[in-house]
């Protein structure tokens, strides 16, 4: 279904630069540490605030980088922060504007994607959160979103496998049920450089992604959006580690991913009979 492309020869810089070295890995998980905390005041201040009624978009994205800004190194934003409540939250790229910018309240899902520049690292994450009761439906999508975010997290697949071949990982809870979403799962992420980074990443889309090996880091999103409803997106940026199972076929080696993003997942969302005993 793709048309053929002549493959992009990556440059040796290209394809050194996506595996990150113990340092960098280092400062990733150290960047991390600090966007969490930063998060995690947000959350705290967002359930306070929002019943008040003077929370919208943007004051909500601009508190965001207050609190990142407190962390040490913060540089500045890795991306505008995409900050949208109720059916703004279902339009992939949305970025609040004083025209659009909506008021959060307890009656709608809220999903904040957002990211920072640490001289140690950089961040990329997203939640979706509900300060109020989420309805049954929005709770089945957002655990079906989870399912596969988890889905991808655990894989565990051979040394040498392209990120395009776990995409459907990602898709398999919500495809059984007739659902989809119409972007790539993940991308690369540089330490303290391009929060889209390739040459590698997790995608419907068969071209231009290299192997996976130990070192690389990528983000793992899969989302669900319900036109003029609401939008679901789980993401974390994740580090591709080596993983040891019980055989190894053709001592080729196997990876598995390691969460480097610790903001926590509101349970909330999740409607736990939907998930298995191991996820
Ligand atoms: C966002 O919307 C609220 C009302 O919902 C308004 O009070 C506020 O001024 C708006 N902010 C901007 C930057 O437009
Ligand atoms: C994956 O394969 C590469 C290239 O053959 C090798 O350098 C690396 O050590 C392997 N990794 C694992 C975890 O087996
Ligand atoms: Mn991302």
């Amino acid at each position: 279904p793709y048309p053929h492309r002549t493959p992009i020869p990556y440059t040796p810089l290209c394809l050194a630069k996506a595996v990150k070295n113990p340092t960098e890995v280092e400062g990733m998980k150290r960047a991390h540490i600090k966007d969490a905390v930063a998060l995690c005041e947000l959350f705290a201040w967002l359930e306070k605030e929002i019943p008040k009624g003077t929370v919208t978009e943007i004051s909500a994205a601009d508190k965001a980088e207050e609190l990142r800004s407190q962390q040490k190194d913060f540089v500045g934003l890795s991306f505008p922060t995409i900050s949208g409540v109720g059916p703004n939250a279902a339009i992939i790229h949305y970025g609040p504007l004083p025209e659009t910018n909506r008021t959060l309240t307890v009656n709608e899902v809220y999903l904040i994607d957002s990211g920072a520049q640490y001289i140690d690292g950089t961040t990329d994450v997203t939640r979706t959160v509900h300060f109020g009761t989420p309805s049954a439906y929005e709770k089945e999508c957002f655990t079906y979103v989870l399912k596969g975010h988890i889905a991808v997290s655990a894989a565990i697949f051979p040394n040498g496998t392209k990120g395009h071949l776990l995409d459907s990982f990602a898709r398999a809870a919500l495809w059984e049920s007739g659902l989809d979403y119409l972007h790539g799962t993940g991308h690369g992420v540089g330490c303290f450089l391009n929060v889209h980074e390739g040459p590698c990443g997790i995608s419907y889309k068969t071209f231009a992604d290299e192997p996976l090996e130990a070192g690389m880091i990528v983000s793992d999103e899969p989302g669900y959006y319900e036109e003029g409803a609401f939008g679901i997106r789980v993401e974390n940026v994740v580090l591709v580690v080596p993983a040891k199972p019980k055989y190894n076929y053709r001592n080729r080696g196997s990876l598995t991913f390691e969460p480097l993003t610790l903001v926590p997942i509101q349970v909330k969302m999740m409607n736990t009979e939907l998930l298995t005993q191991k996820e």
